[in-house]
């Protein structure tokens, strides 16, 4: 009897280990085996290469916690337009399935077959030079377009984002970096009709104040079902008359460090939704460019950010590499369910992002930085935005009063209120105010008047909106009183 148990005991030991060791390949297999994904200290730096996958999400497979567990884009292939300085699509780590081809064009014979306007147009189009031809003579289109897309699991450099990924390169910045107002809303245009369900858009301010062109270019885009993901720009100031980072109907992307903060030089404002990593991002180079002399940085010794074989790789800081990110998050989001519209996409975005910096919705961040685990398992239909846009004093029937400005809607909607309490962090608040009543869109919230705060110094303001089931999401701001 002894001797049996004995021998049960080593056979149900080895059945353990075995099983245990075949969950370890499995989980060495499926987590993705590019050397920069969770490598850290390539160039010197602290954290790790990719330190974003991570930070949003995508961490090592066959765990079950990683966003790539849920879905890694393969299923159903998603179209993504990187209207940009063009695509190195050529690079090693660019796959020719991951490149958009148009399926009714027939290459090369001077027609142009799908009658959409652009001759021969098989991978996308050169704005700039009006060819065929959407290579990327600047760097800065391949970077952005590789945190999506840079091949997975070929045990070599990075891992984009989207394994399925289509990305359509339409190309309007020239070597510089810069481009037209006309040549990015033909882009975003020619994006939306040949049936792009994500464009990203990662360009700085292209003039002074806003582009009613470029409006009217993502207005077109949100009927056609895209949708439209925007860098803040990164110029340290409000982007409302920022274009494209203020326009209406758009996703605009703030930048977070490595600890979760705002970069100082993120735009801010009403229009910031989400934020997400931008600071040394690891990504694709194009052949024969420097991102950064281009750019015109000063301290910039020309080759300093090349990483990799051949200098394939290559670090670099901004809002335009924030972007992408959030651009990935979708395009993972309708790979699973490519039903959704561009509306039930930004919903899962913004309501599942990590509250950072100021409590709830904030002007240097957003609703937070992008989860995309959450956001691939949130609620499609339900959304509860709370914005505090401006708290601004103003003249009502002769005296000072203390007008409210932002957001505050739902869709299983309950109701909002005001708060106030005293200095920059309160430890208790009170109920205040006159409120509309209903729900607000970027419209008066509501009027306080000096008895509700009832002293001079420093006042913090809150927006608590509610549900039905009496969950709630504010926003805070702070006011200085005489
Ligand atoms: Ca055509
Ligand atoms: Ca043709
Ligand atoms: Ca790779
Ligand atoms: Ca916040």
């Amino acid at each position: 009897m002894k001797k049996r148990i004995a021998a049960n005991a080593v056979f149900l030991c080895a059945l353990v280990f075995l099983l245990l060791a075949a969950r370890e390949i499995r989980v060495q297999e499926r987590t993705p085996n590019d050397p920069y994904l969770y490598s850290k200290g390539s160039w010197g730096q602290s954290y790790g290469d990719q330190w974003g996958h991570p930070r949003i999400g995508l961490t090592p497979m066959g765990a079950g916690k990683s966003a790539w567990d849920i879905e890694t884009g393969e299923k159903n292939p998603i179209v993504v337009a990187f209207v940009d300085s063009g695509l190195d699509y050529v690079h090693p780590e660019i796959a020719k399935k991951n490149v958009w081809v148009n399926a009714k064009e027939i290459p090369g014979n001077g027609i142009d077959d799908d009658k959409n306007g652009y001759v021969d147009d098989v991978i996308g189009w050169n704005f700039m030079e009006g060819n065929n031809n959407p290579w990327d003579n600047d760097g800065h289109g391949t970077f952005t377009a590789g945190i999506v897309a840079a091949t997975v699991n070929n045990k070599e450099g990075i891992a984009g984002i989207n394994r399925g990924v289509k990305i359509m390169p339409v190309r309007t910045l020239n070597f510089l970096g810069r481009g037209s107002a006309s040549h990015i809303v033909q882009g975003i245009v020619y994006a939306a009709d040949n049936a792009a369900r994500i464009i990203n858009v990662s360009v700085e301010q292209l003039e002074t104040g806003k582009s009613q062109a470029l409006q009217w270019a993502v207005d077109h885009a949100r009927k056609k079902g895209a949708l439209v993901i925007v860098a803040s720009g990164n110029q340290g100031r409000d982007s409302a008359n920022n274009t494209p980072a203020g326009l209406e109907g758009v996703i605009t992307v703030a930048a977070t460090d490595t600890n979760d903060k705002r970069m100082g030089f993120s735009n801010y404002g009403k229009y910031i939704k989400i934020s997400a990593p931008g600071e040394e991002i690891l990504s694709l180079r194009a052949r024969k460019t420097d991102l950064l002399v281009m750019a015109g940085g000063k301290d910039y010794k020309p080759g300093r950010a090349f990483l990799g074989q051949d200098a394939r790789y290559y670090h670099a800081t901004g809002s335009s590499f924030s972007a992408p990110f959030v651009t990935g998050a979708a395009s993972l989001i309708l790979a699973k369910n490519p039903k959704l519209t561009a509306e039930q996409v930004e919903r899962m975005l913004l309501m599942s992002a990590d509250d950072v910096e100021g409590p709830g919705w904030d002007q240097l961040t957003g609703y937070g930085r992008l989860n995309a685990r959450k956001a691939l398992e949130a609620d499609p239909n339900y959304f509860l935005y709370a914005e505090l846009h401006r708290v601004a004093p103003a003249q009502e029937g002769g005296r000072t009063v203390v007008q409210l400005l932002g957001t505050a809607t739902g869709s299983h909607w309950g109701a909002y209120h005001i708060e106030v309490g005293q200095g920059d962090n309160p430890t208790s608040w009170r109920q205040a105010g006159q409120v509309a009543g209903g729900q607000v869109k970027d419209n008066l919230l509501g009027t306080l008047t000096q008895g509700d705060f009832g002293s001079g110094g420093k006042w913090t303001v809150r927006l608590v909106a509610k549900d039905k089931k009496g969950l709630t999401r504010d926003s805070r701001l702070g006011i200085t009183l005489q």
